[in-house]
């Protein structure tokens, strides 16, 4: 069965709390529904992890050498800051998406570098919580066995 790793960055766990206009009022326990639902759906083994802290994302990257056929990423602030993210998704080769919820293009400057992005195969933006299905649909499709 195809295994897929979705990592949330900081503050992606405050969904819906505040700032319904830029990110919806989906909420983060929305979206993991969402990833529970898609993996039941699609027949594939999903893994979650959010942490707000850059070198545990790293870490979470790196433990998932050999062991994950696509991961799913959206390193929220760390997207725009983090070459250490970038570089762990280099060391292990394994394919991956990026996604944001916002439309991040339209958004301020300092959003519009994505670091993670250039280790991504594809970036889906401004789609919402949908964005994660899209990616995790697309990984199926290239990669799924
Ligand atoms: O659009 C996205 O998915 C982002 O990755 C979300 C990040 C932001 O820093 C990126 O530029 C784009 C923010 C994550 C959630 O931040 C919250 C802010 C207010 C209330 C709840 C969450």
């Amino acid at each position: 069965m195809m295994e897929i790793l979705v990592i949330n960055g900081p503050n992606i766990n405050m969904l819906g709390i505040r700032e319904p206009g830029i990110y919806g009022k989906n909420t983060y326990a929305d979206l993991l529904a969402l990833l529970e639902q898609t993996a039941i759906e699609e027949a594939i083994k999903i893994r979650q992890f959010q942490s707000n802290h850059e070198g545990a994302i790293v870490d979470e990257i790196q433990a998932a050498y050999g062991k994950y056929d696509g991961i799913v990423i959206n390193p929220a602030a760390y997207t725009h800051t983090s070459v250490a993210i970038l570089d762990a998704l280099k060391s292990v080769s394994i394919p991956a998406v990026e996604v944001h919820i916002s439309d991040v293009d339209s958004r301020e400057a300092f959003r519009q570098i994505s670091y993670a992005g250039m280790a991504c195969e594809k970036t889906i933006k401004g789609q919402g919580l949908e964005g994660y299905r899209q990616a995790i649909l697309y990984l199926k499709e290239k990669y799924g066995k």
